[in-house]
Order: C-alpha cells, then sequence, then structure tokens
C-alpha cells in the first residue's frame, strides 16, 4: 500500500535525525515544544498546570475528483440534478486542558462549524449554509515514557454527538436536506485512540502521531460516517528562543458512509451520496510557533498552512485546496 511507503519515508528521517543529536530530557518549554499547529494532543502538560486554547480553522475545497482524476462539474450533472462547485468549513475550537498529574493529562474542546457550498444546477448557481455547534471531546493523554530526549504518549478520548445531524437548507423553495459534508456532527459517539511520539535536539524537534476515529453505532438519521484513519510526522527547528518554523507530513484515509440519511436524494448531489464520501489524502503543512515571554509568558502563538500533494477519492468528491489553522495558546 502506498501510504506504508510513505510512513517508512517519515520514520526513516525521523530516525536520520535522531540519530544526530538528542537532549537530554524533552521540555515543552520552547516554540517548538508544542507540534504544529494543525497536530492535536501533541504535548502533556506538568501536574497541577492548565491550558486554555483558542483557535480558527479554514479548509477551502473546490472542483471535484473521482480517484485522482478531476471531473467537470457538466459530467457530474450527467448522473446527479447538481455538482458541488466548492465548499469552504470554517470551524472555531477552544480547548482546555489539565494535568492532575505529571503523566496524565486531561483535555476537553468544543467546536462551532461554520460551512458554505456552492453547487452547479441545470445551469444555475445555488449556494446553501450550516452553521452551530459541532461534536466535541473529552479525552486524555498518558506519558508512557521519558527518556533520552524523547516522549511517548498514549492519546485516548470520546467524540461527543453534539452536532447537529439534521441541518436542512432551502433549496428551490422547499427545505432540503444538507449533504453529508454539510452537517455539523456525525451523530455516533467516537472513539478516538492514538499515539504520539516525539524527540527533540538543541535546535531541532520532530515528532509522529498515529490518531483513529472509530464510530459506534448508527446515528438518528440511520448512517454511520466512515472510520478515519490519520498519521502524521513533524520536524520543526528552533530559529530562536521564541520562534520555530515546522514541516509536516500527513496521511489521512477516511471511509464511506455506512447506510443513509433517508432525507437526503442520493440523485440530488454526489455530497448526498453515501458512496462518494470515502478517500485518502496526502498532505504538506508548513508552520510556524511564537512562545512569549517576560509580562506574556505562557502566551503562544501559532499558525499552519496545509496542502494536499495528492488525492484519491471515492467520486465524485469536492477537492480540498488548503486548510489555514491559527491558534492562541495560555498556560499557567
Ligand atoms: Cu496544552
Amino acid at each position: 500500500m502506498r501510504q506504508s511507503h510513505v510512513a517508512n519515508v517519515i520514520l526513516g528521517i525521523a530516525l536520520l535525525i535522531l540519530s544526530g543529536t538528542v537532549s537530554a530530557h524533552w521540555t515543552s518549554d520552547r516554540p517548538d515544544g508544542h507540534a504544529p499547529m494543525g497536530v492535536m494532543a501533541d504535548h502533556v502538560h506538568s501536574r497541577g498546570e492548565w491550558m486554555v486554547a483558542l483557535q480558527h480553522s479554514r479548509m477551502s475545497m473546490s472542483g471535484l475528483r473521482d480517484g485522482s482524476d478531476w471531473v467537470s462539474p457538466m459530467a457530474v450533472q450527467e448522473d446527479y440534478h447538481a455538482a458541488p462547485l466548492g465548499m469552504d468549513m470554517d470551524m472555531s475550537m477552544l480547548m482546555l486542558m489539565y494535568a492532575p498529574s505529571d503523566r496524565l493529562t486531561l483535555m476537553g474542546m468544543l467546536h462551532h462549524m461554520d460551512s458554505s457550498m456552492e453547487s452547479a444546477m441545470h445551469g444555475m448557481g445555488s449556494s446553501m449554509e450550516t452553521s452551530g455547534l459541532g461534536d466535541s471531546f473529552l479525552g486524555g493523554i498518558y506519558k508512557a515514557l521519558d527518556a533520552d530526549g524523547q516522549q511517548l504518549l498514549i492519546n485516548f478520548g470520546v467524540s461527543l454527538p453534539t452536532g447537529s445531524i439534521d441541518e436542512d437548507v432551502p433549496m428551490m423553495g422547499m427545505d432540503m436536506r444538507a449533504g453529508y459534508p454539510m452537517q455539523l456532527g456525525s451523530g455516533t459517539y467516537d472513539l478516538m485512540p492514538g499515539m504520539t511520539w516525539l524527540g527533540q535536539g538543541d535546535h531541532w524537534s520532530w515528532g509522529a502521531q498515529a490518531m483513529a476515529t472509530l464510530r459506534l453505532g448508527s446515528n438518528d438519521e440511520s448512517y454511520t460516517l466512515g472510520d478515519e484513519f490519520n498519521l502524521t510526522a513533524w520536524a520543526a527547528r528552533r530559529l530562536t528562543s521564541w520562534l520555530s518554523l515546522s514541516a509536516r507530513l500527513e496521511q489521512t484515509q477516511f471511509g464511506n458512509v455506512d447506510g443513509a440519511d433517508p432525507a437526503m436524494n442520493p440523485d440530488m448531489n454526489p455530497a448526498a451520496d453515501p458512496r462518494n464520501q470515502g478517500g485518502d489524502r496526502t498532505q504538506l503543512g508548513v508552520g510556524a510557533n511564537i512562545q512569549f515571554s517576560g509580562a506574556l509568558s505562557g502566551h503562544r502563538l501559532g499558525l499552519e498552512y496545509i496542502e494536499p500533494i495528492r488525492e484519491r477519492l471515492d467520486g465524485p468528491q469536492m477537492s480540498v485546496d488548503s486548510t489555514v489553522v491559527l491558534a492562541w495558546e495560555l498556560a499557567w
């Protein structure tokens, strides 16, 4: 499988860096002590420490792919009434972390979603919007190993179905159920197990994380979103005491919808077709982390820009152009 090649290359690079310089003890007290902002649950805190974070991300999509090939909206409208042209998904996140011990950090996340999608239908354009509370997350990070400038973390948690899955949008004078990507949540409790490996040298740091999203049962609209598997690896260079730059590779695999929402017409739009939701995507991210000191000690800012370098989509399905993640963090 192609993705295991990617994983091997990433691990190979990481091991090369590792064999060079390793500092005595891993510390989060440097700008690259937190992973690039697109990586969640990448670090633990010291006993009694709290952290709050606000994050905003925007994923922009345009164009349609079937497999890796582009498909025109005209061709899609031979099989569907409408063809999606593009979509923007804005996600705001509020996160709280607390460490009851040096080994265990607990975390919770709330999300707010804002999505808009443009479609072409019989030569006319239409747009729809959905907005509201997304799914929530409760979980933790357990520090299993901490030696030789490296840490091994065990991630665990559950995504709670607080996001709506019955968002309707007006279309041609009627209220119609918006497609799967426009819904605000999964509608199911989702287990999110994972593992994170971190390493640090004098000027470099690196890490890798594997994370799964496993959907339990089916939701109130009689379907289950596909499981997701995410593998990412990064390297960061500390340029000054307050600034680091990062590069990151990410491989994501996501399954098709099992079952179907009876309120959606799968012939209407590929976004409402349960067979057109799966695929896999390889992405490259570049980012910057800033750690403040003095009067602003405890504050951090981070920015990451992520772009696909390869997509294979069960299509026709909208292709991702880019994702931008901006975050502010405060620990005390
Ligand atoms: Cu934190």
